[in-house]
This record gives C-alpha cells, sequence and structure tokens, in this order.
C-alpha cells in the first residue's frame, strides 16, 4: 500500500518548484489549509448551531444578500491570515474595500490573497456543495510599507498559486502553483487533507455543459447556438450532452475538471458585465483550468490576460475542456 501524503508533506516536497522558495507560500497554503478546516467543521454542522445557518441581514457592495456563513468564513480566513505574518492585504467578495494589515510584520509580508470564502451562498441553506476559492500574488508595492490597490488589481497571469476548497460530499483542496494541478481530499478521523488527486487533467473533451439556462433567452445568439450545439441528438457520439448546474460555480468547476465538461456564465441583458467576479472567482478557476489543460475566456479573450480596473469587477465566464472550448468559441465569433 502506498504512503498517505499529507498536503504539508506535499507542499514541503515542491516547495522548490515555486519561484520565490522561502517557505513563505508554504505557510500561506498551510494558513489556508487550517482556515478550510475550520470553516468545514463549521458547515458540517450548520444545521445543528444557532446563529449559522441565514441570512446575516446585510448586503454586500455588490447587492447580494450576506448569508450568515458568508461572514463567518470569511472573518475566519482574515483572522488567519492577519496572524500569518507572510500576507500585507487581502481582498475578497464580502469586503467593500481591500483590507491593507496593520502592524511591522504585515508590511513586511510579500503576498497579497483574494478569495470568495463561501462561493455558492444561494446553496448554504439547502445543504448543497458550496466552496471557498483563492488567488495569491506577489505584491507590487514596496515590502515594509501598507499594501495597496494596485497590489489586488494584478493580471491573472500573475497569480503565483491559485486554489479552491470544495465542501462536499467530502471536502477537497484543489491548488496549483503553475506546476500543474493536485487535489487533496480531507480525512476527517486525523484532520489532515491527504493527496487523492495527484496532476489532475481535465479531459480534452466531455459531454456536460453547466449554465443556469433560465438565462438562456437574454444571452447572445452564439451561445443559444452553442446550447442548441450541446443538445442535439446525433451531432457527435457524445451527443446530446447533459445539462448538469450545481449553482455552486466550485461544484461545477470541479466536476467538470474531473468528468470534463463546460461551465459558462455569460453576459446577458440582465448582467451586462456577467455575474461573476474576476479577482477571486474567475482567475483562480481559469489558472487551475489551464494548468490541467482547459480554458478560461470571456467569449472573447483570454481571462487571466484581462488587466483589472476595479476590486469587485465582473466578467463573462466559460471554462472547461479544451474541445468543447473551441466549439463554443467558434459559434460566438
Ligand atoms: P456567490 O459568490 O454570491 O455565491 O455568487 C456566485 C455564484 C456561483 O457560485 C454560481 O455559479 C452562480 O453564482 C450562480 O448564479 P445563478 O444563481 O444566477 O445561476
Ligand atoms: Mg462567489
Amino acid at each position: 500500500m502506498s504512503k498517505t501524503m499529507t498536503l504539508n508533506e506535499f507542499i514541503l516536497d515542491r516547495q522548490a518548484e515555486f519561484p520565490f522558495a522561502t517557505g513563505e507560500l508554504t505557510r500561506i497554503l498551510g494558513d489556508i489549509a487550517l482556515a478550510s478546516k475550520i470553516v468545514a467543521r463549521d458547515v458540517r454542522r450548520a444545521g445543528l448551531i444557532d446563529n449559522i445557518l441565514g441570512a446575516q441581514g446585510e448586503t454586500n457592495i455588490q447587492g447580494e444578500e450576506q448569508q450568515k456563513l458568508d461572514v463567518i468564513a470569511d472573518n475566519q480566513f482574515i483572522k488567519v491570515f492577519k496572524h500569518g505574518g507572510e500576507i500585507c492585504g487581502i481582498a475578497s467578495e464580502e469586503n467593500d474595500d481591500f483590507v491593507a494589515f496593520e502592524g511591522e510584520q504585515a508590511m513586511n509580508g510579500k503576498y497579497v490573497v483574494l478569495f470568495d470564502p463561501l462561493d455558492g451562498s444561494s446553496n448554504i441553506d439547502v445543504n448543497v456543495s458550496i466552496g471557498t476559492i483563492f488567488s495569491i500574488y506577489r505584491r507590487v508595492s514596496p515590502v515594509g510599507t501598507k499594501a495597496t490597490l494596485e497590489d489586488m488589481l494584478q493580471k491573472g497571469t500573475e497569480q503565483i498559486a491559485a486554489g479552491y476548497v470544495l465542501y462536499g460530499s467530502s471536502t477537497m483542496l484543489v491548488y496549483t502553483t503553475g506546476c500543474g494541478v493536485n487535489g487533496f481530499t480531507l480525512d476527517p478521523s486525523i484532520g489532515e487533507f491527504c493527496l487523492s488527486h495527484p496532476d489532475m487533467k481535465m479531459p480534452v473533451d466531455g459531454r456536460i455543459y453547466a449554465m443556469n439556462e433560465g438565462n438562456i433567452k437574454i444571452c447572445e445568439q452564439g451561445l443559444r447556438d452553442y446550447i442548441s450545439y450541446c443538445q442535439e441528438a446525433d451531432a457527435t457520439p457524445l451527443h446530446p450532452y447533459s445539462g448538469r448546474y450545481i449553482g455552486s460555480l466550485v461544484a461545477d468547476f470541479h466536476r467538470n475538471l474531473v468528468k470534463g465538461g463546460i461551465y459558462v456564465y455569460p453576459d446577458t441583458t440582465l448582467h451586462p458585465e456577467g455575474k461573476l467576479r474576476l479577482l477571486y472567482e474567475c482567475n483562480p478557476l481559469a489558472f487551475i483550468a489551464e494548468q490541467a489543460g482547459g480554458q478560461a475566456t470571456t467569449g472573447r479573450m483570454r481571462v487571466l490576460e484581462i488587466k483589472p480596473e476595479k476590486l469587485h469587477q465582473r466578467v463573462p465566464y466559460y471554462t472547461g475542456s479544451k474541445n468543447m472550448m473551441d466549439k463554443a468559441m467558434s459559434l460566438l465569433k
């Protein structure tokens, strides 16, 4: 039987692949794993504990109703990052502005983390999979000063590492540092993430499409044509494709990463810029998709090459298996 490899052991083993191998990234990933274990524990017991389920009673800057678990997860990640010492600032879906950490140790931190603490909020109360998405950048402002907006508004191509945690039937952490994608499953009996999905590759083809088809009449004709193509009975031996839409980006993305598929959240007349946020939803998953052999675009351009203009910028989003993406892009053009 092969030896179980924990996330910590794996990160230490791979530390040399990281361009600035000083141990800091190792500690940041360790912090993310720690915070996500605490969030996973809260998610697992959500229905049993008072004051965890339901709406917080506030809306975030994007006008979306915050759930209590959104806020609990956000606070948990910020707490861990603040105490870690490697990070000079963060930006998250739940905070209107970015947060520059105070204090000498934090200002000497070389990294920023952008994250969506609990993605798929509408699924929290109904016991459906949700996730955390994160993206790590090296700061562009001088070390020893406070983090700036410019540290946050970097192109996705500048990501040092990115990943997600899926709170599903098991809890999984999947990440990349630009040298492939690896997945770890939380073994609750020992409280450790263990390597379960080494060197993940997104199948080149697939037969699953994920889109909120309630939006089909308010999206562009090219996408309507693509969805019709997915539904054709005999266009290829894989047809008709299966429609699967969980409504939690992390869960839909993870399924497509494992089985092959395409995920689409387009611009619509309701969401003219798209719905998903570039910095802490689209970019991290685009980095993982590309590292696994898949693609991620806005329908017009590669997501990772967009120069962000604002923290909560939205973009149309298409990501998935290479051949499915090629077909979709050809119809959009
Ligand atoms: P959230 O971060 O507020 O949860 O919003 C993002 C979510 C994605 O996880 C999901 O794919 C999408 O919004 C679902 O939107 P819709 O309900 O419009 O289909
Ligand atoms: Mg989200």
